[in-house]
C-alpha cells in the first residue's frame, strides 16, 4: 500500500486531457551559434533553464503547526497561538546561506488555513495574533531579508485549506487564487511557487468538522492556476501537478531516481515514474528532491537529536543535485522564529564541505581533446572553462564520441561532474567514465543520464595521466558543457545533542529487551531513515517491544516516529497499548489509543500519559496497521517526562 502524499492526486484523478504543453510551447534560450546542434526531443522553458541553475534552496515550515507541535494543523486553531518570540528572517536566511543555498521557499499558508501574511482574504491570519499585535507580515519580513542577502524567495501556498468553509466548493477556488494574486503582487519576484498535493479530507472548514473528498485535478484546474502565477510571476517556476514547471521526486527522503530524466511523459503524475522519469517523454518536467533535516517538517524540540548529520546531507546532496534535480532542503525555525543552534552548526559544516570540495575544478589545467568535435565554436577545451553555456559537440552523425582530458601531473581527484548543455534537450543515453591508470584505461563508472548534472564520488581519490567521457550511447550528437574533476573535503562532525527541551529523555541511554522482530534497536537510534519492520500484526498476535530506561525513570509519555518512506506495502500502527513495569514482571497499562491521522501525516506522534509514571520498563503493543498492509514500519520511539 503506497500511502503517500501524492496518491491522493493520482487516484482521484479521472483521465484530463494533456496539460503540459508550456514547457514546450514557451520561447527558448538562444542557441547561440551558427551551426549549432538542433535541439532534440523536450527542451526547457527559459524559466526552467534558469531554475536547473539554482540547485540548491530552502524550504522553511514555519507556521501554526511550530506552536502547537503537530505536522498537520486541523484548521480550528486559535490565531493567539502565533507568538514567535524572536523572529530573525535575517537569521534563518543567513542559516540557508550558510549552507550554500541560493533562495528560500516560505509556507505562508500550510494545511490548517492560517495565514502568514497581512492578507485581506481571512481573519484567519497573523492579523488576529500577537506577533507585532497583529501588524507583523513573515512574508514580507522574510523576503526582504532573502534579497538583502542575495537570496531567491518563494512560496508555498498550501491548496488544501481545513479552515476555510467553502473548501471543495467553486467560493474557494476563488479565494485561493485571490490569495495567489495578494502573494504574487506584493512581494516582489518569486522565483518558485509551491503547490503541495496532500489533501487528508477530514477539517473544521469553518466548522462543519467533516471530511471532504476533492478530484484534485477537476477541483483546481491547475494549468489555470499555473497560467495565473506565470502571468504575475514570468520568472516563477510552479510545483508541481501535470502543468507546473516542476515535478516532485517521488520521495520526502532526498532520494532521485538513479538515472532521473528530466522528462516525463503527457499524463498525471505517478510516484514511480516521477521517481526516475523517462527518457525521450515527450515534456521536460524535470524533478525537485524535498527532505526535511528534521524527521518533520516542522520544529519539534523532541526531534533536535535527529537533524541529519552533515555527512548524510552529502549523501543527499549527492542523490539529488548530483542526479540533475534541485535539492528543496526544509529547514524549519523554532518557536523563537530562529533556525535551532545545532542545525545552523549543521548547516554550515555541509556547506563549508560542499563549497571547499567544487571551490577548485582540478581538469581546468588539463588539455581536453575529442575523437570529434563540430568545429572551432564547439570545441572539446568548452568543457573547461566553467561556463554552462559553452559546449563541446560533435556533427550530428556522431552520437557515440569521447572526450579526452590530459591532466596537469599529480592531478588527484574522487568527484567527477559532467553537465549537459540542456536547452538541447537531454542527447546522452548512456555513458562511461574512463581512467588511464598505470598505462591501462579502466572504467570507473557507467550510468545513464547527465542532464543538468552528474556528480559521481568515487571510493577513493585516483591520479590517472588522462581521463575521458565516453558517450555510449545518444539520441543525438552529445553537447556536454562542463567535465570537471574535484577533490573532496569531508565535512566537520557535529556532536549530537539530545535536546534543548529538558522534558525529552535520552533513548541513547534505552535498550531493547525484547520485541516481535529482529533489529529493534534501531527504534531508539535517532536516525528516522533506520526503519524496524516485520510482517503486519494479526488478530491474537500484536507486534511488540519492550524497552529498558536503564534506570528507575519519571516517564510522562511517549513518542513514536512512522517511517516517512514511501514504501510500497507497509503502514504505521493505527494504535497503541502502553506499559510500565519497575522490575520487567509486572506491567501496568499506562495508555491505550489510537495515534491521530497516522497513516496519512506520517509524523511523529506524542502521547502524553494521564499522570506522570516512576518506571524502569516501557512495552509498547500494536494491534493492526492504520491501512491495509503486509508490514508494520515504524522508525523510531521516544519519551518525556512532562509537558
Ligand atoms: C506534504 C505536506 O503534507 C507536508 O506537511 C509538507 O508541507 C510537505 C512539503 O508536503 O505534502
Ligand atoms: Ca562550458
Amino acid at each position: 500500500m503506497d500511502f503517500s502524499r501524492r496518491r491522493f492526486l493520482a487516484t482521484s484523478a479521472v483521465a484530463t486531457a494533456a496539460l503540459g504543453a508550456d514547457a514546450a510551447q514557451a520561447a527558448r534560450p538562444k542557441l547561440g551559434e551558427v551551426g549549432a546542434p538542433a535541439p532534440s526531443g523536450a527542451v526547457p522553458s527559459e524559466r526552467q533553464w534558469k531554475w536547473h541553475g539554482h540547485e540548491m534552496y530552502a524550504f522553511i515550515h514555519f507556521a501554526m503547526n511550530t506552536f502547537t507541535d503537530k505536522e498537520w494543523g486541523y484548521g480550528d486553531e486559535d490565531p493567539k497561538w502565533f507568538n514567535p518570540t524572536d523572529f530573525n528572517a535575517d537569521q534563518i536566511v543567513a542559516a540557508a546561506k550558510a549552507a550554500g543555498m541560493r533562495g528560500v521557499i516560505l509556507t505562508a499558508k500550510h494545511h490548517d488555513g492560517f495565514c502568514l501574511w497581512q492578507t485581506q482574504t481571512t481573519e484567519h491570519s497573523i492579523r488576529n495574533s500577537p506577533y507585532k499585535q497583529g501588524k507583523g507580515d513573515i512574508v514580507a519580513e522574510m523576503s526582504e531579508a532573502s534579497r538583502k542577502a542575495g537570496m531567491l524567495f518563494g512560496l508555498y501556498l498550501s491548496p488544501w485549506d481545513r479552515n476555510h468553509a467553502e473548501y471543495g466548493r467553486p467560493a474557494y477556488i476563488d479565494y485561493y487564487r485571490t490569495q495567489l494574486t495578494e502573494l504574487c503582487t506584493r512581494y516582489g519576484k518569486l522565483f518558485e511557487v509551491w503547490f503541495d498535493g496532500a489533501n487528508g479530507g477530514d477539517g473544521y472548514y469553518g466548522g462543519a468538522r467533516e471530511a471532504r473528498k476533492i478530484d484534485a485535478p477537476k477541483y483546481y484546474n491547475w494549468p489555470s492556476i499555473v497560467k495565473l502565477v506565470h502571468e504575475l510571476q514570468p520568472d516563477a517556476c510552479t510545483f508541481d501537478p501535470l502543468g507546473a514547471d516542476v515535478r516532485w521526486v517521488g520521495n520526502e527522503d532526498g532520494v532521485a531516481g538513479d538515472p532521473c530524466w528530466p522528462t516525463m511523459p503527457n499524463r498525471l503524475y505517478e510516484q514511480a515514474v516521477g521517481n526516475s522519469g523517462l527518457r525521450g517523454g515527450e515534456l521536460w518536467w524535470p524533478a525537485e528532491t524535498d527532505v526535511s533535516i528534521r524527521p518533520g517538517w516542522f520544529y519539534h524540540a523532541d526531534e533536535d537529536s535527529k537533524v541529519k548529520t552533515p555527512a548524510r546531507l552529502i549523501r543527499l546532496y549527492d542523490e539529488s543535485v548530483g542526479r540533475g534535480t534541485n535539492l528543496n532542503l526544509n529547514l524549519p525555525p523554532d518557536r523563537r522564529g530562529r533556525i535551532a543552534d545545532q542545525d545552523v552548526k549543521i548547516l554550515t559544516s555541509f556547506g563549508d564541505a560542499i563549497r571547499a570540495t567544487f571551490a577548485r575544478d582540478l581538469a581546468q589545467g588539463s588539455v581536453a581533446h575529442a575523437s570529434a568535435t563540430r568545429g572551432s565554436r564547439f570545441a572539446a577545451a568548452n568543457v573547461l572553462d566553467g561556463q554552462r553555456e559553452t559546449y563541446w559537440s560533435t556533427p550530428d552523425a556522431v552520437l557515440t564520441p569521447t572526450l579526452t582530458l590530459d591532466l596537469a601531473p599529480g592531478t588527484r581527484f574522487d568527484v567527477v561532474r559532467l553537465r549537459e548543455f540542456l536547452p538541447l534537450g537531454v542527447r546522452v543515453t548512456r555513458f562511461a567514465v574512463e581512467a588511464e591508470i598505470d598505462g591501462q584505461w579502466q572504467r570507473i563508472a557507467e550510468k545513464e543520464c547527465i542532464g543538468a548534472q552528474r556528480i559521481l564520488r568515487l571510493p577513493q581519490p585516483i591520479a590517472p595521466r588522462r581521463v575521458r567521457l565516453v558517450v555510449l550511447e545518444g539520441s543525438a550528437a552529445p553537447a556536454i558543457s562542463e567535465f570537471g574533476l574535484f577533490a573532496s573535503v569531508a565535512p566537520v562532525d557535529v556532536p549530537v545533542i539530545v535536546s534543548t527541551d529538558p522534558s525529552v529523555l535520552d533513548t541513547t541511554k534505552w535498550s531493547v529487551v525484547s520485541a516481535s522482530a529482529p533489529h529493534a534497536e534501531v527504534l531508539l537510534d535517532n536516525d528516522a531513515g533506520t526503519i524496524w519492520k516485520q510482517p503486519a500484526p494479526q488478530p491474537g498476535q500484536p507486534a511488540n517491544v519492550t524497552v529498558d530506561l536503564g534506570a528507575p525513570t519519571r516517564l510522562g509519555g511517549f513518542t513514536l516516529t512512522p517511517s516517512r518512506q514511501v514504501m510500497a506495502d507497509s503502514a504505521p500502527p493505527k494504535g497503541y497499548l502502553a506499559e510500565t513495569s519497575l522490575d520487567g514482571k509486572t506491567w501496568t497499562r499506562a495508555a491505550a489509543g489510537e495515534f491521530g491521522n497516522i497513516a496519512y501525516a506520517l509524523s511523529t506522534q506524542r502521547i502524553a500519559f494521564p499522570a506522570m509514571v516512576e518506571t524502569r520498563y516501557l512495552r509498547l503493543t500494536f494491534a493492526e496497521t492504520a491501512l491495509p498492509a503486509g508490514k508494520l514500519a515504524i522508525a523510531g520511539i521516544g519519551g518525556f517526562i512532562a509537558r
